[in-house]
Formats: C-alpha cells, structure tokens, sequence
C-alpha cells in the first residue's frame, strides 16, 4: 500500500474535499474507487464504524470522516498551504461552521431536494435560512479563508457543483443570486479556480445520481 490512499467515491462531495486539500498541499496519492453498494473488505477494515468514504490511508493508519481527515492533512504538511486559520478563535469558527454546512445546510439541501409539497416548502424555508448564517460569514472577503482559499472554502465546495445539481433535479432555489449575492459571488470564484474545477465530477453523473436518490428517498417516505 502506497504512503498516502484515499478511499473514495468519484461522486462524492466529501472525497472531493480531500483531494483538494492533498492537491493544494502537493501530496502525492493513490486513489482507490469504492462501489458503494457492494463494499470492499479494505473500506469495513479501516471504517468499520461508520462503513462510508472518505477514508485516509497512511502508512497504513486510517483517518475517516472527511473534515477530521483535512485537519489531519492540514496539521502533518504544515509547511505548504497552511488550510485552518492560524489564530485560535478564527480556527475554532471556521470548525463550528464547517460542521454547521454539513449538518444543516448539506442535510437541510438533501431533505428539501426530495421532498414534496408542503413538507418540501418548509424544508425549503429552513435550508435557506441555514445558508443565510453562512452569506454572514463571508462578508468583506473574497473567500471564507480571506483573500486565499482555506478549510472552511473546501468544506463548503460542495455548494457550488453539488447543490446547484440538487437544485436543478428537486426543482428549487436554495442560494438565490438576488436573496444570497456574497454566497453566490463566493461559488463563481470558487469554481473558477483551476485546481478545484479540475477535481469535480462530470454534472451529468450527479445529476443522474441525484435522480435517482431522490426517486429511492421519495419510495422510502411513510406515504408511498
Ligand atoms: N460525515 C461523513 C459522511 C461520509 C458519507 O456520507 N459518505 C457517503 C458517500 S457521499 C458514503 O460512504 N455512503 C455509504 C453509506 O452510507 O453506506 C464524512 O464527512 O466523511
């Protein structure tokens, strides 16, 4: 086994978060695909607890869950492109909303995306409030990091790829150009940036991916 592996998902929003943190430090990697519906015996060896990627592998050590593996990433090549901020109160934040995107923006996105009517309306509402907190959180800055990308720019990097395709297949409008002009700002430059365009999955897999979690999601609802 290589020094450093990644257990992924190609479509993954979370593996994509890792590769962009060893790229920009420069790591070289090896990247092992994992077929979710049918798991490897490598990826229950080293997630045994949770059975999901990303998974770091180095020198056969495994780090999982993704904004646990960039701090890791981030504090063993310190020298090149520090990620976490280096005051201890910016870190701390950058962490409480890193964690915030993922448990209310991310989840409140993929709930509003397949659900429907009335329900769907108030999963709406309450996403969009979750990404009015983090409109705040970039003003007077270019990028969440300042004027260079950081941790907190790849935990939230799904936004710009991810979340425009689950608006498009769940036919609603979550970070609104006109309601959220800082957030949207904030994903042209994001994606504009050669290093993280050059890791995302083609849009037509995600969008049929979506597709098809929304149908599986929607058979899975109480009144189905
Ligand atoms: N909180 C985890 C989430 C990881 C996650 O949900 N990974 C998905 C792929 S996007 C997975 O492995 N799913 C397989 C499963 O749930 O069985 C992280 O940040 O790493």
């Amino acid at each position: 086994m290589g020094e450093v592996k990644v257990i992924g998902s190609t479509l993954s929003q979370f593996c994509t978060r890792i590769e962009w943190a060893l790229k920009l430090k420069g790591v070289e990697y090896e990247y092992r695909v994992e077929d979710l519906m049918n798991k490897s015996p490598i990826l229950l060896k080293y997630n045994p607890v949770h059975k999901k990627v990303p998974v770091l592998v180095h020198h056969d050590k495994p780090i999982a869950e993704s904004l646990v593996i960039l701090e890791y990433i981030d504090e063993l090549w310190k020298e090149k492109y520090p990620l976490l901020p280096e005051d201890p109160c910016e870190r701390a934040m950058a962490r409480f909303w890193a964690k915030f995107a993922d448990e209310q923006c991310l989840m409140g996105a993929i709930g509003a995306c397949w659900k429907e009517g009335e329900e769907k309306d108030k999963a709406v509402e309450s996403a969009i409030e979750s990404f009015v907190f983090l409109e705040k959180q970039i003003e007077g800055k270019k990028y969440f990091g300042g004027e260079e990308i950081g941790y907190l720019d790849l935990a939230l990097g799904w936004i710009p790829h991810w979340l425009k395709v689950m608006e498009q297949v769940g036919e609603m409008k979550l970070v609104d150009g006109e309601k959220l002009p800082l957030l949207n700002e904030w994903c042209h430059n994001f994606i504009q940036i050669p290093l993280i365009k050059e890791s995302l999955p083609p849009r037509e897999k995600l969008v049929n991916y979506v597709t098809a979690s929304v149908g599986y999601m929607r058979s899975l609802a109480p009144n189905n």
